[in-house]
């Protein structure tokens, strides 16, 4: 499953808006930093998938998930940053490991002013605390090249080979990158690379998706503050902005009066979707469909997949046996109003194993085990 690890300052709000996108109530404040992190999985809204369960008559309607991992603070809101380098170890154990496997970053920036809930810092100051957790996710990167360089040096000595040369000049290139206090996700890494150092749980390479968490009275400015603090975009990143405790107020709202809550507070809408939205988006991925009348079922997958290796994401009875895929726009068919009907209008394609899946295709696939 996709996961996104939350990451920010102390008392930046990160569990405000955890509750927030994953309607839960786990505690927030002071007594909240446990070291155990909050994890809750939510499905990412789709209403083609609504009306496709409406064409097949399916009972059933399953979106694709999401996990949310909230973590306590990074370093500099219990040690100061001059402290950070002391107790790696320690941190290293208890906060990031439960996020080192996570395909994306939610990165909590405090922008909201509130005399009763001290910054670790001293003062909100956002500019320089996206400088600061970015160059702490820098040093955690940093140590762990280090080690596996020195690793490699003695694997070189004692069982040299051509993998580990190449990858101790990959090793080499990302530090020099690192040490211009650079995050690894603005550089190029082949498709071969990426799956290879996916299993070093690298923090700074991460898709990075910053959140602002605005005070009740910023969110008017909402996109002035997003282009104060980020007048660049560089690759693998993306910007949010939210009023945490708003937020967090309406997820706590049944669904059925959440929408006229909403309309109170003159919001367009809940930004928690909109974070959501972003954050599938910044992952590259897209949504097939399939259904029956047992169940309609929408998968993410990242753009780029094959007709087959998206097969896999169902069963992989269905990508062993893969005879053709029966593809049709979402579009079409809901024009359509049912399969047999899109069929003899034509609209219904065949596709072979090397189709390029796209976004909203509804695919039937023909299989033999
Ligand atoms: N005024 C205001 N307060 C907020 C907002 N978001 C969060 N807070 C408050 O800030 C405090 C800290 O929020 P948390 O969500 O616990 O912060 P955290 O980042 O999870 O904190 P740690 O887990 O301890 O690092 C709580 O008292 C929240 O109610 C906001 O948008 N406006
Ligand atoms: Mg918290």
């Amino acid at each position: 499953m996709l996961q996104i690890g939350i990451i920010g300052l102390g008392q930046s709000g990160k569990t405000t808006v955890f509750n927030a996108l994953c309607f839960a109530n786990a505690k927030v404040g002071d007594f909240s930093s446990s070291k155990t992190p909050n994890i809750a999985v939510i499905k990412v809204p789709d209403k083609r998938l609504d009306r496709l369960a409406e064409i097949f008559a399916s009972g059933k309607v399953t979106y694709p998930e999401i996990e949310f991992i909230d973590i306590a603070g990074m370093s500099s809101s219990r040690h100061g940053i001059s402290g950070a380098s002391s107790d790696k170890f320690f941190k290293e154990a208890s906060y990031v490991h439960a996020i080192r496997m996570a395909q994306a970053l939610l990165i909590v920036v405090r922008c909201f002013e509130d005399d009763n809930i001290p910054h670790p810092l001293g003062s909100v100051d956002p500019a320089r605390d996206i400088i600061e957790l970015e160059s702490e996710l820098i040093i955690l990167d940093l140590i762990q090249i280090e080690k596996r360089m020195e690793k490699l040096k003695h694997l070189l000595k004692v069982r040299p080979s051509s993998e580990y040369k190449s990858e101790m000049v990959l090793m080499e290139r990302m530090k020099a990158h690192l040490e211009e206090e650079k995050p690894l996700r603005e550089l190029e890494f082949s498709k071969e690379t990426k799956n290879f150092l996916a299993g070093f749980g690298f923090l700074s390479i991460k898709k990075a998706l910053y959140l602002l968490n605005l005070g009740e009275k910023q969110i008017a400015q909402a996109d002035q503050l997003e282009k104060r603090y980020f007048p660049q975009i560089s690759d693998n990143m993306a910007i949010a902005s939210l009023c945490g405790k708003i937020e967090m107020e309406i997820a706590a709202f049944d669904e059925s009066e959440r929408g006229e809550f909403i309309k109170e507070l003159g919001i367009d809408q809940q930004a928690s979707v909109k974070v959501i939205k972003k954050s599938f988006e910044l992952l590259g991925l897209i949504s097939f469909l399939t259904g029956n009348e047992k169940e309609v079922h929408a998968w993410a997958i990242p753009k780029g997949l094959t007709a087959l290796e998206a097969a896999g994401e169902v069963h992989s009875d269905i990508q062993r046996g893969f005879i053709r895929a029966e593809v049709i726009d979402f579009e079409q068919l809901d024009a359509a109003g049912d399969w047999a009907t899109a069929k003899k209008q034509g609209n219904v394609r065949l596709e072979g194993k090397d189709y390029i899946v796209r976004d909203g295709d509804v695919i039937l696939y023909r299989f033999n085990v």
